[in-house]
Order: structure tokens, then C-alpha cells, then sequence
């Protein structure tokens, strides 16, 4: 799949050397795994992906717990507490309780993931996430028989979330995924982006990341994730169910009821630089079309 858009800058530019290295080894290390499918897959997607800059990807978000505005997350989320942070585990596991940051860091392994967010109202960027696998915390609770789905929600605390304190959604912010989606390999649980600890306003300590979804799926400084038989949940298709799906997944032929989502706009990408066509799951179709098998997808948008 080639990607239309280029950037002056060279990975190299915007990457701290130390992780371009690191990178530049593990890109090495996969292309030997080529044909072990998804890994190659992944490795091919991400070489044509150029990220944005630092200051883009904090100072360009979506986080109503800050306010509606690009840039109230970057301006009011400095007041958030991250440091003790616990999240409960709950449902259908063997081992639920509340975990702190620590304990659900332990023995993960972090990695850098260069994925495209793009977002429902038509923009995108390229993020270099680190985090580690959303299946790795799976397993390690221990899925158990009856459970389909993955909820999740981000912390209540109207003190020190000023969007909180006005009914602009329903808090807490909610969303889920199902249980094949959120064990898919290219899920994500990031804790960090550029090799430096989450920004708040990108979701800290602990956000989801789904790249093949539109980007509020990746739902931020979660504080509880649940497992369930059925259906949870899901913040903007309560909010407005017609506008949003449960699968929310980036498709070019399915326009939102209000505007298409055949194109898009990359964040920092100049005055000049048109737009990109979107691609189909946002570029991880091979990877990921399998999952969707059989459904049609206007109807499970
Ligand atoms: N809790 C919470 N998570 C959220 C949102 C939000 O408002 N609250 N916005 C979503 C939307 S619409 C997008 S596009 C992405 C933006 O992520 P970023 O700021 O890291 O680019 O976060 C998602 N996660
Ligand atoms: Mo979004």
C-alpha cells in the first residue's frame, strides 16, 4: 500500500537517536520474518509511515475532559494527577482487583509502534507510540469462557477535568472493543510516544490504541477495563448512535451522515498539501480485514 504523503523531514529528523537506531535494528530484525505475515505486514506498513512532530501530536487533540478545542487538552491537562494511577480489572477474569501503573507494567514489553490515528472528523497523523500489547494484560488476567467483549473507561475526576463539570458528554468516557479486536496483535496499550512518558493530554498514563479504528475507540487515562458477555457501551455511538458505530472502523466508503470520509487531512502537513485519499481500515488491511469476515460493513459501521 503506498502512502501518498511525504514529509521533508526524514524519520531521522524528528526521532531521538536512540530509538530511530533501535528501530532501525527491529526493522532489520522483521524483514527477515517477511512472510511470517503479519509481522511483515506491519513492518511494510510502517516504513512508509513518516510521524508527525512532537508539538503537533500534543498540541492538536481530542480530550473533552479538557475541553472541546484542539488545544484546551495541551492547555488544561497539566492540573491531572497521573502519579498513584490504579486501574480495575474486572468481569469475566480469573484475576480481577485493582492493579496500580506498576503492577500492570511489569513484564510488559515496550515497543515502539508507528501507527496512523485518523480521526472521524477527517484529519490524521502519524504517531511513534510505545506501549505494549493489550493481549499480553489479557492473558495475564485471564479471559474466561463467556467473555466476548472488552470495556473500558477513563477516569471521573471533575476537580482536576474541567470538562467534566459540565454535561458536555456522559462521563465517565466510555468505549469498547470485541474480544478478537482488542487481542489483535497490532492493539496497543500506550504509555508513551517519541520514547518519552505519555503527555497527559494524549491520554495518560495508560490509553488505548487501535490503529485500524477512528481514533476516539482510543480511549485515554483508562482506569478500569471490564470483560463482558455483551456489548458495552461506547461513549459517541450513545451520544449519537447514527453518526457513530460501535466498529467505528476507517472506511473510505462509508460516509459519517454529515460529511465523507473518502479524504483526509494530515495534521501539520502546510497550507499547500491537499489531501490524502483515506485508505481502507486506515492501511491495515491485510492485516486486519479477516476479523470483519462476512459482515457488511455499512450496516456494522
Ligand atoms: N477519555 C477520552 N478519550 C479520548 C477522547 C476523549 O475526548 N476522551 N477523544 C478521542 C478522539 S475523538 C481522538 S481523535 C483521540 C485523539 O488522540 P490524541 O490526542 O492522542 O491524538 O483520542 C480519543 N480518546
Ligand atoms: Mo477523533
Amino acid at each position: 500500500m503506498a502512502y501518498r504523503y511525504r514529509s521533508p523531514l526524514t524519520y531521522a529528523d524528528v526521532t531521538p537517536k536512540h530509538i530511530y537506531m533501535n528501530r532501525r535494528q527491529l526493522m532489520a530484525g522483521s524483514s527477515a520474518l517477511l512472510g511470517a505475515g503479519l509481522i511483515g505486514g506491519r513492518a511494510r506498513a510502517q516504513e512508509a509511515l513518516e510521524p508527525n512532530s512532537f508539538e503537533d501530536i500534543t498540541n492538536y487533540n481530542n480530550f473533552y475532559e479538557f475541553g472541546t478545542g484542539k488545544t484546551d487538552p495541551a492547555a488544561n491537562a497539566s492540573s491531572l494527577t497521573t502519579d498513584p494511577w490504579s486501574i480495575e480489572v474486572d468481569g469475566l477474569v480469573d484475576n480481577p482487583g485493582t492493579y496500580t501503573m506498576a503492577e500492570i507494567m511489569e513484564g510488559m514489553t515496550i515497543e515502539e509502534r508507528i501507527y496512523r490515528l485518523r480521526c472521524v472528523e477527517a484529519w490524521s497523523m502519524v504517531v511513534p507510540w510505545n506501549g505494549f500489547e493489550l493481549a499480553d494484560l489479557l492473558t495475564r488476567v485471564g479471559v474466561q469462557d463467556g467473555a466476548q467483549y472488552v470495556a473500558f473507561e477513563t477516569l471521573v475526576r471533575p476537580e482536576e477535568m474541567p470538562g467534566q463539570r459540565r454535561n458536555i458528554l456522559d462521563w465517565p468516557y466510555r468505549e469498547g472493543l470485541r474480544l478478537d479486536e482488542a487481542m489483535h496483535p497490532l492493539t496497543l496499550m500506550a504509555t508513551g510516544l517519541y520514547g518519552e512518558a505519555l503527555p497527559n493530554q494524549n491520554g495518560a498514563p495508560l490509553r488505548l490504541v487501535v490503529p485500524w479504528k477512528y481514533g476516539f475507540k482510543s480511549i485515554k487515562s483508562i482506569v478500569r477495563i471490564s470483560l463482558v458477555a455483551e456489548q458495552p457501551e461506547a461513549t459517541w455511538n450513545m451520544q449519537n448512535p447514527r453518526e457513530y458505530g460501535f466498529y467505528s472502523n476507517v472506511n473510505p466508503n462509508v460516509d459519517h451522515p454529515r460529511w465523507s470520509q473518502a479524504t483526509e487531512r494530515r495534521v501539520g502537513g502546510g497550507l499547500f498539501s491537499g489531501r490524502d485519499e483515506t485508505l481502507m481500515f486506515n492501511g491495515y488491511e491485510d492485516e486486519v480485514a479477516a476479523l470483519y469476515d462476512g459482515m457488511d460493513l455499512s450496516v456494522y459501521y
